[in-house]
């Protein structure tokens, strides 16, 4: 197994429904990745470690998913230099607003990139974590290429039912 270049943590295994599509993402485009549960709020020494150490493990990026009062990006944020994209996950009350708020609004001077509610977020935040790869590695930028020429390509191939 190649050494993680992509830290994907979420706030809590009921993430992993819309966190899954990010691991898939990695897992198509052959970037390599390690997947954690670590809560802002019920393990935030887990967090404070994990953000601490993940540069000197060698990750480059931390993707972070987490819902409701969705913290865990942005301490993230604030204990690793390592960009941190975030993932609003969708909350049952109030539908991944409440995600969506407390993630993208950052202070000035810490920032986390935000993302869509939900499973596209994940996708996309996979996406954009690849292309940041994907500047330095000639592997990771073939294998994003293909990606994108596929879409296109499956997209003007569509029919639509008579
Ligand atoms: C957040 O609280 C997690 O990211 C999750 O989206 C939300 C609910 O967690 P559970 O109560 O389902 O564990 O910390």
């Amino acid at each position: 197994m190649a050494k993680p270049l992509v830290g994907i943590i979420m706030g809590s295994t009921s993430d992993w429904e819309t966190m899954q599509h990010a691991t898939q993402t990695l897992s198509d485009l052959g970037v390599p990745f390690e997947k954690h549960v670590v809560s802002a709020h019920r393990t935030p020494d887990r967090m404070y470690d994990y953000a601490r150490t993940a540069e000197e493990r060698g990750l480059k990026v931390i993707i972070a998913g987490a819902g409701g009062a969705a913290h865990l990006p942005g301490m993230t944020a604030a204990l690793t230099p390592l960009p941190v994209l975030g993932v609003p996950v969708e909350s049952r009350t109030l539908k991944g607003q409440d995600s969506l708020l407390s993630i993208v609004q950052m202070p000035g001077g810490v920032p986390v990139a935000t993302f869509a509610i939900g499973k596209a977020g994940a996708k996309n935040a996979a996406l954009f974590a690849a292309a940041m790869l994907a500047t330095t590695s000639k592997r990771i930028k073939k294998a994003l290429d293909a990606f994108r020429a596929e879409q296109t390509a499956t997209v003007l191939q569509a029919k639509l039912p008579e």
